[in-house]
């Protein structure tokens, strides 16, 4: 069912909220989307820029691609959609909890706490050899250089998950912890700006309806897996999530 424009979900005392984010949210920020007219992906084919083995055939080429994203990243600001969700944080408190897929690191900066970043972090940087913890890190490796561990010579790499790696099991644990503590509570399940083409975050509104959510997603385009939503909003999350959480 699309519904323009949307009712507020009424959040009250009663309502627990688990928020899914895509690219989608970020775009009013002035950051590309990963699919669509002018997406990441549209440059080169993502198993060259976001797979492990992309990043063993040319890390140099993988090292200027997300050097140009954290310098775009670190220029943009938080827009409406990142702050209605700050706000509906501030007003559930443990009733709230954002999975998101963004790396931009755009919600943490608007405010957002509870918060999970299940594709990692653009502005971290990790050891692809040795088990070195990851580190906070805005440089821009631009001219074909290799950032390299001091503790193994290994290279360095971004902080973000490529496709065919893992998730970290802790965050889909933390989302299943939080579905099973509000299970008595009238449970909401929001999604908003994902194209729900990349697994397993594509599946968590099965997740959530399993567990007796009523479903939501806000896009401004037909996601893949939007048949799987009780409700589908078509539009702006920078206009729709202050609406729909007001
Ligand atoms: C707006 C808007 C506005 C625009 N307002 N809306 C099951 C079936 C098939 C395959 C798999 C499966 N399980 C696992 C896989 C393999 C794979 C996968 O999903 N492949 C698919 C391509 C089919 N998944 C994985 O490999 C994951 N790992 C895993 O599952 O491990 C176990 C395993 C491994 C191997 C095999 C089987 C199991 C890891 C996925 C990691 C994804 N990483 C990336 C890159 C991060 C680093 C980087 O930034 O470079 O994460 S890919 C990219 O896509 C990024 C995003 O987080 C992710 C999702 O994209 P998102 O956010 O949805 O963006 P878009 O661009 O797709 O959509 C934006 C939407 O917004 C559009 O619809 C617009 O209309 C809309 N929009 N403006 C509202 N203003
Ligand atoms: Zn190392």
């Amino acid at each position: 069912m699309t519904e323009t424009p949307p009712p507020s979900l009424q959040l009250d005392d009663r309502t627990a909220l688990l928020v899914l984010t895509g690219a989608g949210v970020s775009a009013e920020s002035g950051l590309p989307t990963y699919r669509g007219t002018g997406g990441l992906w549209r440059s080169l084919p993502f198993e060259r820029l976001a797979s492990p083995e992309g990043f063993a055939g040319d890390p140099a080429l993988v090292w200027r691609f997300y050097s140009e994203r954290r310098e775009t990243a670190l220029r943009a600001e938080p827009n409406a959609g990142h702050r209605a969700l700050v706000e509906a944080e501030r007003r559930l408190g443990d009733r709230f909890l954002l999975v998101t897929q963004n790396v931009d690191g755009l919600h943490r900066r608007a405010g957002s706490e509870r918060l999970i970043e299940i594709h990692g972090r653009l502005l971290g940087t990790r050891c692809s050899r040795c088990d070195r913890e990851e580190v906070p890190d805005t440089t821009a490796y631009r001219e074909g250089h290799v950032p390299r561990c001091d503790r193994c010579r290994g290279m360095l790499r971004p902080a973000v998950v490529w496709f065919g790696e893992q998730l970290d099991p802790e965050h889909l644990d933390a989302v299943d912890r939080f579905l099973e503590r509000w299970r008595a509570a009238r449970l909401l399940f929001l999604a908003a700006g994902t194209s729900g083409a990349v697994w397993p975050a594509a599946g968590l509104v099965d997740v959530a309806r399993r567990r007796g959510a009523e479903t939501w997603l806000v896009n401004a385009e037909p996601a893949d897996n939007a048949g799987r939503f009780e409700h589908v909003c078509e539009g702006r999350s920078g206009t729709l999530l202050p609406l729909l959480l007001a």
